[in-house]
């Protein structure tokens, strides 16, 4: 099967991929939809149990099969290379694709799929740098190293917001270190990750070192984490599902890392340059519609340029063009999940119902037919305890909160179950770097905000999970240490003595 695409796609069901091959599924059908109309445009396996085992088997025969085992790291870091000049040849394909399943801007999900070589090339770099340390452990004739093992097979669950973009911020780490992996795409948005192993075969990889399983979470999600097979979960997904895998992954004893949702500070100081915060926070919460772990959608303005700020983010909302995803001119599109719109209605009901302003928006814009589109909404006199400061909503709902001074805004900012990203604008140095200090969060941005990088380590706490993404820190993740001890003395040891450090 090659050259996979939206054209190709519409009206069919998606194939899975095992083992380098493409295959049917023998499991049900789930209907996927295009969000710009809010009708079906293909179809996705919930591939049945076997299956899943058949996926997982081949990533455990190919972790044990020379060609992937043996295979030198400088060899794997080339592989990785064709594969990102593969991937750049075919970023249009894959934007298509994923704003066919998602909705959201072709620009952006044309920026995300440009993102996709360059954290390849940065991993392929790594591959053959991943080192042990020698230990000086104060016993005479004795070396200590220790080595960086790849950890086996990898089940990579991701979400429908980014889909390639959250796959590859744990398969380049993967490939670099020598993984293999079995993705499990979301069942709203699966097309991408299908199309993507088109690209593995291409570039080379043994068979079996990529596979991709489709279906529900409760089906095929669960029969993958579950799995005996599996060495490391590697989930981006809301809390409650982060939950459950955790349960299920400690059934196993399988590690995972999680990385959920976020309600994130996103701060505006009376010393900050006004303008520039207000289009930060505009871009940190209505960019990708909201539908992003790290929006900025609890905001805090300090009182004595609360209203100068509202007034600006509410001017800039209301310039802000709706419509068809695939437009250079359009600046946000559809959510990518009905359940999404209803979610936003019932966070603006709940808004309205709790004493919160309706500043903009509040509905669904008209003239766009049955597309799944959202004005952006924006809330003002927000206390902190209301359900729309407290909980995800994962739409283009803003909620902007007050703070009097430091001390207010951090007890504030801090009182949140959450702990992914934060932001802060200001131009006194001090105020940020105490911000930054004190702020709970995986993530600080100072003047600007969504700015990732694959060099720069991501992930939070409390609920919005654990382990890291990006960064050398992902080599961490996906590597295990083995320690290794050579006594080279000569010497017969005491047989009933352990020899600990005296
Ligand atoms: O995500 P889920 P949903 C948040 C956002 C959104 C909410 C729900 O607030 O409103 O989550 O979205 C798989 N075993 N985020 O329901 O359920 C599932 O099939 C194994 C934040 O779409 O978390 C999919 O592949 N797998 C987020 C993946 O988990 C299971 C991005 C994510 O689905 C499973 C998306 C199970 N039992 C939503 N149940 C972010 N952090 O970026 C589900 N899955």
């Amino acid at each position: 099967m090659q050259g996979l695409s939206v054209e190709t796609l519409t009206g069919s069901c998606l194939p899975i991929y095992i083992n380098g091959t493409y295959r049917t599924s023998e499991g049900g059908r789930i209907d996927s939809y295009d969000p710009t109309t809010g009708q079906v445009w293909c179809q996705v396996p919930d591939c049945t149990d076997a299956e899943v085992d058949a996926a997982v088997s081949a990533a455990r025969a190919a972790m044990s099969d020379p060609e992937w085992r043996d295979m030198t790291q400088s060899q794997r870091g080339l592989l990785m290379l064709r594969l990102a000049e593969l991937v750049e040849a075919n970023v249009e394909r894959i934007a298509e694709v994923e704003v066919q399943d998602n909705g959201k801007l072709l620009r952006e999900m044309r920026a995300l799929s440009q993102a996709l070589p360059v954290a390849l090339r940065y991993y392929a770099g790594m591959a053959d740098k991943i080192e042990g340390t020698t230990i000086p452990v104060n016993k005479p004739d004795m070396l200590n190293f220790t080595v960086r093992e790849p950890l086996g097979v990898v089940a990579i669950i991701i979400p429908w917001n980014s889909p390639l973009y959250m796959m590859m911020r744990a398969l380049a780490p993967c490939l670099a270190c020598g993984n293999a992996v079995v993705v499990k795409p979301s069942e709203h948005a699966s097309a991408g990750a299908v199309v993507f192993a088109e690209l593995m075969k291409e570039a080379g990889f043994p068979d079996g070192v990529f596979n991709v399983i489709t279906g529900l979470g409760q089906t095929a999600g669960n029969a993958l984490i579950t799995h005996p097979g599996v060495n490391k979960i590697d989930f981006t997904g809301g809390p409650a599902t982060g939950k459950v895998i955790a349960k299920g992954a400690a059934e196993q004893l399988t590690p995972a890392a999680l990385e959920l949702g976020g309600k994130s500070p996103h701060v505006v100081c009376d010393d900050a340059d006004l303008d520039a915060a207000a289009n930060g926070v505009v871009a940190g919460i209505f960019a990708a519609a909201g539908q992003t772990c790290v929006a900025g959608s609890r905001c805090f303005i300090q009182e004595n340029v609360y209203d100068a700020v509202v007034e600006k983010i509410v001017e800039k909302a209301r310039a802000i063009t709706i419509g068809d995803p695939r437009r250079d001119d359009v600046q946000l599109g559809p959510l990518a999940l009905w359940s999404q719109v209803e979610k936003v209605a019932e966070f603006t009901e709940s808004a309205k119902a709790q004493g919160a302003t309706l500043a903009f928006g509040g509905g669904r814009p008209d003239g766009l037919g049955d597309g799944w589109y959202v004005e952006p909404t924006i809330f003002t006199n927000v206390t902190n305890d209301m359900r729309i400061a407290r909980e995800e909503i994962f739409g283009p709902l803003l909620a902007i909160l007050k703070f009097r001074d430091d001390e207010d805004l951090m007890q504030q900012a801090n009182d949140s179950d959450f702990a992914l990203a934060s932001g802060i604008w200001t131009r006194n140095i001090q105020r940020a770097l105490r911000f930054m200090r004190r702020i709970e969060a995986g993530m600080v941005w100072i003047n600007t905000y969504r700015s990732p990088s694959v060099m720069s380590p991501s992930g939070g706490h409390k609920d919005s999970g654990y382990g890291k993404h990006n960064g050398f820190a992902a080599i961490e993740e996906f590597s295990r240490i083995k320690t290794v001890v050579i006594d080279y003395s000569g010497a017969q040891q005491d047989a009933f003595v352990m020899r600990v450090n005296k």
